[in-house]
């Protein structure tokens, strides 16, 4: 695996520049979801660099380096959405008022593009309302087959939008949800989505947003799956350089806080979309500046993450952590986190269970695990889910137990203890 990757060519992913600037590097990591079978601990692990670049001339923030498409999400990509009950709520109302703004009915196709395992086109499905799911992941896409949803185990792009397109299976709604950021050939994959559009027809996507990353520390999002990470001012010159024009956007909490994006072949940039624009002019998160003091702010949390997480070690503290996500991944190899500190981790998702987090190999157990085991404190690896899972280990928290919540800087939840 260690020969797959690629030196990315050192112009920008959106629109081709070489002014490149380099802002942060995270060292050398494993690839953040390539959780390890008990037999693959003896054996070396590949790990890349992490380095990550803001374009001096459309603004799109993107890694320097690029692992093949193949290697990221091949057989056993373990990344299931449906283990969230509020992303499912958050698509439920999505499709909800979709499907009573846009008058969606058994005539409509709805296209989802990473589609996953079904966790949004089974609300349209339910109504009755034509779907087709686009993913390449073999679990996740074998999962939403079996819920119903006709879904093709392929990568979307230019071809295949050109073949849907010429076979008349044009959409009135197309989604595409935290995959922008996933696809290597940018260009190719929105003008895709252009030519998979009926003519009034609507894209909705979603996209961490890079000022929440910033202003929020979560660094722990950067990893090789992700090669970029969108402001409003590269989105607009993406959509418009590919034949979209961004209508509307939304500012959403989801994944540390997340831009839903409206677009279309037609009309203009909407009343919000331009607001966002001055707010990112005026903080000129499309220059250097913005980006620049990034890495030490990186270096601080890990810092005192680091020290308390020594203090409490020192103190004859039990850790354990929650959440084998691919963030949690990042964050315990770059901060060095490993079995000398955390028993284990727990994960709702059954396909994880049994697996090692890569780099670190912690363990991966079912949730239970922490009512069985009872350890002292839980380092909260999913705090994108923080409410959700805190709410869920309301009897953990009643019997004593506290949270570490890492990020935007580390903080004790529960007992009676601070920090
Ligand atoms: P979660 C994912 O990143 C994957 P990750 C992907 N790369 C992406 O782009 C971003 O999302 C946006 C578990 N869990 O979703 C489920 C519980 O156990 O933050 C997951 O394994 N109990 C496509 O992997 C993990 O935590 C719960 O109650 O960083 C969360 O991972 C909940 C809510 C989650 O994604």
């Amino acid at each position: 695996m260690a020969e797959a990757i690629r030196a990315v060519e050192p112009v920008c992913r959106s629109c081709g520049s070489s002014e490149l600037q380099t802002f942060l590097s995270l060292g050398s990591l494993p690839l953040a979801d390539g959780l390890l079978d008990a037999e693959a601990l003896s054996r070396p692990e590949p790990r890349h660099p992490l380095e990550v670049a803001v374009c001096g001339d459309c603004a799109l923030v993107q890694l320097t380096t690029e692992v093949p498409p193949e290697v990221l999400f091949g057989g056993d990509y373990p990344y299931y959405s449906s283990y969230s009950d509020a992303l499912l709520e958050h698509s439920r109302r999505n499709v909800e008022a979709l499907v009573g703004a846009r008058g969606l009915g058994p005539e409509s196709l709805v296209v989802e593009l990473a589609s996953n395992d079904g966790y949004l086109l089974q609300h349209y499905r339910r109504q009755g309302i034509p779907v087709l799911g686009i993913d390449p992941a073999e679990g996740p896409a074998r999962e939403a087959i079996r819920r119903g949803i006709p879904t093709l185990r392929e990568f979307f792009g230019r071809a295949l939008a050109g073949q849907l397109a010429a076979e008349g299976r044009l959409a009135d709604v197309v989604h595409a949800n935290n995959v922008l950021a996933h696809v290597p050939d940018l260009n190719g994959f929105v003008e895709g989505i252009a030519t998979l559009l009926k003519p009034d027809g609507v894209a909705v996507v979603e996209v961490p947003y890079v000022l929440d990353l910033i202003d929020q520390v979560e660094f722990d999002t950067i990893y090789h799956e992700h090669h970029c990470y969108f402001s409003v001012t590269a989105l607009v010159r993406l959509l418009r350089r590919n034949g979209l024009v961004l209508n509307d956007v939304e500012h959403l909490a989801i994944h540390g806080g997340s831009l839903r994006l409206f677009a279309s072949r037609r009309g203009e940039l909407g009343a919000k979309v331009r607001a966002l624009l001055e707010r990112e002019s005026r903080l000129r998160a499309d220059r250097l500046d913005y980006y620049s003091g990034f890495g030490e702010r990186v270096a601080r949390l890990r810092d005192e993450l680091r020290a308390l997480l020594a203090r409490l070690r020192v103190g004859g503290a039990r850790i354990a952590a929650y959440g084998a996500a691919a963030k949690g991944a990042v964050l315990t190899n770059y901060v060095g986190i490993g079995r000398e500190t955390l028993e284990f981790v727990v994960d709702r998702n059954d396909h994880k269970h049994g697996m090692f987090m890569p780099g670190v190999h912690v363990p991966i157990l079912p949730t239970r695990a922490l009512r069985e085991r009872r350890p002292d404190y839980v380092l909260l690896l999913a705090w994108n889910f923080r409410e959700e899972i805190l709410a869920q280990q309301a009897d953990y928290l009643r019997a004593g137990g506290r949270f570490i919540v890492p990020v935007p800087r580390p903080e004790i939840v529960g007992g009676v203890e601070s920090p």
